[in-house]
């Protein structure tokens, strides 16, 4: 207050600037600009003439992390910081089935990679209560956390003490899908001292509760049972069921778990022997099945959908936020993917569209993704609840679960990176999902693993792409889904590449 406005903004605006402006994006100009925010969303309506309103939300996302996840404090919640109820929706906690994840999707490519400091301290916290629930629970060892935790980092079963559904006990895998964070700062820096000291013992820790969980099927394969898809339902006869005998999503954390604490143990040179049990492991894990309609199944067995529209899309994990479904190198698992998108539906609720636009950008249909990114950008008014569908953005570009909920904020900002720049260890994609709207365009700052960073160009007729780093090292680049060939990076040396447009 003794500050004053001007002062008080004028320091906010040095303190997000230096984080900020690390990454620029220009999507075209139009005439929409003339029109006040809720006006241009009002009148925005698929394949619209206002590329810039798309520009406007990623930054916008970007401004929310810089607000709401600074180091020292907790991380953002289902409302951020901007709760502004008594008692929230779902109590302002941590969602860490989806939700609180996604919060933090847009960290490492978009240039704020520190900011996910709070969510690696979250996770270091559940490893101590974690641990008890792992052994009383499970009469097992490391540590587990289930669908929910909050400020005292509960990690037991949700359910209050009370008869609870099992859609939202039976799932125990948000240690592993967490872990995944911790993974990717150091794929992104390679800070091999994050990974010695707090990363991998983390993993370490994750990935032994469930060595101890697993059981083999009648076929042999090593399964997470019992497992749910999340808050999903199948039918047995006109019964809706949740608890299966695995679920994909339960085998695709394990998977990237697994070969995340494999690729650690090998760079830091240590726990061979625990190394090889995970290679053991991971060989004989239950493998992705496409069910009986083409579709990525979601449940052991394939059994038929109760809800097939169902706002979650969690056995597409492989595909986003993870990577062992890919259209390069598995291309009928990407293609069961697309059906399985298909048949859920354009339609969900703000989180949902969020992730479907990075599934659609991994799918490499920057028509579709952006499709997704236009009915996310679906003007939503009053203070009406959907559980289920409905999802879109209110006046002030916040997130409409509905009600307010600032994981979609996020979604989309990660889901408008990944149409532009995707990477993986010792490859780099870029514009691998523009649409044919974005006719004229620039990304400077965007960053990929590897300590890598690209600055994109695009006009009707050419892509253009320069990347740097600071780090020797020979990468696959990719424009526009055509392989552009293997380089020998050098460190401060840019390289320049440029095509026709596709
Ligand atoms: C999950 C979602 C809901 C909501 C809640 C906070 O349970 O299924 O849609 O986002 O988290």
């Amino acid at each position: 207050e003794a500050k004053g406005f001007d002062v008080l903004l004028a320091d906010h605006i040095a303190d997000y600037r230096a984080l900020f402006d690390r990454v620029r994006l220009d999507l075209g100009t139009s005439a929409a600009e003339d029109f006040p925010t809720d006006r241009r969303l009002a009148r925005n309506v698929e394949s619209s003439d206002d590329p810039g309103l798309k520009a406007l939300l990623f930054q916008y996302g970007r401004y929310l992390l810089i607000a709401s996840s600074r180091e020292g404090t907790q991380p953002a919640n289902l409302q951020g910081i901007w709760n502004r109820e008594l008692r929230a929706p779902w109590s302002s906690n941590y969602t860490i089935n989806i939700n609180t994840q996604m919060n933090y999707w847009p960290a490492f490519p978009c240039g704020l990679g520190e900011l996910q400091r709070p969510l690696e301290q979250l996770v270091a916290d559940l490893t101590v209560p974690g641990a008890v629930t792992a052994r009383e629970v499970y009469g097992a060892g490391g540590f587990v956390a289930h669908h929910n935790t909050d400020l005292w980092r509960f990690t037991s079963p949700v359910g209050n003490g009370h008869a609870g559904s099992a859609a939202y006990a039976c799932w125990n895998l948000s240690a592993g899908w967490l872990c995944r964070h911790l993974f990717d700062r150091y794929a992104y820096t390679r800070d091999v001292g994050f990974l010695r000291t707090t990363a991998y013992p983390i993993l370490r820790g994750a990935a032994s509760f469930f060595l101890d969980q697993l059981v083999e099927d009648a076929d042999g394969f090593l399964i997470l049972a019992p497992s749910t898809s999340p808050e999903n339902t199948y039918l047995v006869g006109e019964e809706g069921c949740n608890v299966s005998q695995t679920a994909t999503m339960s085998m695709a954390i394990l998977d990237e778990l697994f070969r995340n604490c494999i690729e650690s143990c090998r760079a830091l040179d240590v726990d061979e022997s625990f190394r090889r049990t995970l290679e053991d492991r991971l060989g004989r894990l239950l493998p992705y099945r496409v069910g009986r309609m083409g579709q990525l199944a979601e449940w052991y067995g394939d059994p038929e959908e109760a809800e097939p529209n169902h706002r979650h899309v969690s056995h597409l994990y492989g595909l986003y936020p993870s990577d062992s479904i890919d259209l390069g190198r598995t291309p009928a698992l990407a293609e069961a993917c697309r059906r399985s998108l298909e048949f859920r539906g354009d339609e969900g609720t703000g989180w949902s569209l969020g992730w479907k636009i990075c599934l659609w950008a991994r799918l490499r249909d920057g028509n579709h993704a952006l499709k997704m990114l236009n009915r996310q950008l679906r003007l939503v008014e009053g203070s009406e609840f959907d559980y289920s569908t409905g999802g879109g953005t209110y006046p002030n570009l916040f997130d409409a679960h509905p009600p307010f909920q600032i994981d979609g904020n996020f979604g989309a900002t990660a889901g408008i990176a990944e149409m532009l720049l995707q990477s993986r260890e010792a490859e780099v994609h870029v514009l691998p999902a523009l649409p044919d709207a974005w006719q004229v365009g620039s990304a400077t700052g965007l960053c990929a693993k590897g300590r890598i960073q690209a600055d994109l160009a695009w006009g009707a007729t050419q892509v253009r792409a320069t990347i740097r780093t600071d780090t020797a090292q020979t990468v696959r680049i990719s424009l526009q889904g055509r392989e552009a060939g293997r380089y020998e990076l050098q460190a401060g040396v840019p390289l320049e590449i440029v095509r026709e447009r596709g």
